[in-house]
């Protein structure tokens, strides 16, 4: 018999994690990129590594596309290449922080003429969300200053709030825009967008289509994450997530590799405030492998997101409820920690089996041979770099 309910296996298997395109190209630090044989030359081949991770998990149906890192001729032919795979084209990423007309800014930039050419840019990725079916526009900026007095911090706030507000009045029905924030780098004064807080105030204010994008790794050490995603859930603007774990600054490796605990907490604030399987609340990975193969840690993610997913839906909610109402603070923390040291490992390998996927998707992928085919296959051209 199984530790999981069948309304909670109904649970996970809802689930889907979206892979971002970047982390199957070669990354690196601003010292080195080490590049590794089979690395996809173009967002065709990336796809194609996306794929595998879905065949041999069934956690990741949609993979997003970073514009203009992912440009291509045709998107209804980049559409078609990834259904045929087996997945689909989710969030579209806009860049504004490769561009050297975007050295002091871009959609908060002191000059008319660069403001216009940043919000061209993200008029045209939602025009490439119409060819590739994308529901969600994801806005992170790289925007801030270096030294106090360098800028105005007030003007370049009400220039972001104008910016912003001309592209989302080109959205679709049915399409979102999504503010990323994060707390410094490259800008180490102040950033436009710093913090939740920042981004819920510009979301509030263009309306119903506009929510915050949470990335794990944008906050400073210590603060308390799932504190954020409770209050963005209580006010229905947490858009999506973008996952990955951090051990100093905005380290985007692999999720929950860092602090597993942590990665529980966030987990259960999100099926406590109802985020779980929500399509209100996308649950994307923005994670580098720069020293691991790409593919098995997108495999390995996926799991660990699913794992304590697993976990955190053993959190015993009426006997927490019941602690918690008569101020027994020991027992409310043992109901709390037995869900969470739980090894729901051997259930969830049962449960897959029963399913017709691999008990170890890790296993399966490695004995597969793809990666010493696309080794073999992908000779020649310029390998995907974080950047191209
Ligand atoms: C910025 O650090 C960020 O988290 C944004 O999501 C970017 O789009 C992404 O990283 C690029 O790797
Ligand atoms: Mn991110």
């Amino acid at each position: 018999m199984s530790i999981f309910s069948a309304d909670q296996l109904a649970q996970l298997e809802q689930q889907a994690i979206e892979l971002p395109s970047w982390a199957f190209g070669n990354s690196g630090t601003r010292f080195k990129v080490f590049a590794t044989p089979g690395t996809p030359r173009d967002p065709y081949e990336k796809i194609a590594d996306a794929a595998q991770v879905q065949k041999f998990t069934a956690l990741a149906p949609t993979v997003a596309l970073h514009i203009p890192w992912d440009k291509v001729d045709s998107y209804d032919d980049l559409r078609a290449h990834a259904e045929g795979l087996g997945v689909q084209l989710g969030t579209i990423n806009s860049n504004t922080f490769q561009d050297d007309d975007y050295k002091f800014g871009a959609l908060t930039h002191e000059d008319a003429a660069v403001r216009r050419k940043a919000i061209d840019h993200h008029l045209e990725c939602i025009d490439v969300m119409h060819a590739t079916g994308s529901r969600d526009l994801k806005i992170w900026l790289a925007e801030g200053s270096n030294y106090p007095g360098q800028a105005d911090l007030r003007g370049r706030q009400d220039r972001l709030h104008e910016s912003l507000a001309e592209i989302y009045a080109r959205l679709g029905d049915e399409q979102r825009l999504v503010l990323e924030y994060k707390f410094f780098e490259p800008a180490f004064y102040h950033t436009d967008v710093p913090d939740w807080g920042t981004s819920y105030a510009q979301v509030a204010a263009l309306g119903d289509k506009a929510m915050v994008c949470l990335d794990t790794g944008h906050h400073a050490p210590g603060t308390n994450i799932e504190f954020i995603v409770m209050q963005l859930l209580r006010l229905g603007k947490l858009g999506s997530f973008d996952f990955n774990s951090r051990f100093y600054a905005d380290d985007d490796l692999i999720v929950g590799a860092a602090d597993p605990f942590q990665l529980f907490r966030i987990l259960y604030e999100v099926i406590r405030g109802g985020g779980l399987n929500n399509p209100d609340v996308a649950f994307m990975l923005d994670q580098c492998h720069n020293v691991e193969d790409k593919v098995p840690g997108q495999i390995r993610s996926v799991l660990n997101v699913q794992e304590m997913t697993a976990r955190a839906l053993l959190v015993d909610g009426a006997a927490l409820a019941a602690a918690q109402r008569s101020g027994d603070v020991l027992e409310a923390n043992r109901v709390f920690m037995d869900a969470f040291y739980t090894d729901v490992r051997p259930a969830l390998a049962e449960w897959r089996e029963s399913r017709g996927l691999p008990a170890d998707p890790m296993k399966a992928f490695a004995e597969s041979g793809y990666l010493a085919q696309i080794a073999a296959d992908r000779v020649g051209g310029v390998q995907a770099g974080w950047g191209a």
